[in-house]
């Protein structure tokens, strides 16, 4: 089920530097199958809901501000070890730490704008891919 899913969105940085088709390029070479993918904006509280793992953060409300800035493409994806192989695709959270070649080290501005998210855990994929899409938006 979610064990080989997970769930990605192009964060408003990305977008508006017109990186969204070469950051689904990169996804896509890496061997990762689209599932769904929508293009939206967050609101303050939708992204406070999205986020709420970080709450007590330093960084949180500045977090919601910037995720809230502009739209952002959510995406579920499939492969083998989806979640694993996906946190290896766009590197570390900071950009400037990041491998070369990871998603986040060509198209990150900072640790904050930092291109994309990718779930964590099997766990959080699911719930992250529930929060933005229904079972007859997923294929
Ligand atoms: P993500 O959840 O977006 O995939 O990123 P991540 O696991 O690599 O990093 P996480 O610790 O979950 O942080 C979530 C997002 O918060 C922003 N952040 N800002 N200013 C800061 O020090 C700071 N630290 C994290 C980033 O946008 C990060 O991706
Ligand atoms: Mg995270």
């Amino acid at each position: 089920m979610a064990t080989n899913r997970t769930f990605t969105m192009i964060k408003p940085d990305a977008v508006a530097n017109g990186y969204i088709g070469a950051i689904l390029n990169d996804i896509i070479a890496g061997g990762f199958k689209i599932v769904a993918m929508k293009y939206t904006q967050l609101t303050t509280e939708s992204a406070g809901n999205f986020y709420a793992i970080h709450k007590e953060r330093p960084f949180y409300k500045d977090l919601v501000n910037f995720m809230t800035s502009g739209p952002i493409v959510a995406v579920i994806l499939e492969k083998d070890n989806a979640v694993e192989d996906f946190r290896t695709l766009i590197g570390a959270t900071d950009p400037t730490k990041a491998e070369a070649g990871t998603i986040r080290n060509k198209y990150a501005q900072s640790i904050e704008a930092n291109a994309v998210h990718g779930s964590d855990s099997d766990e959080n994929a699911e719930i992250e891919g529930n929060f933005f899409f229904s079972q007859f938006e997923r294929f």
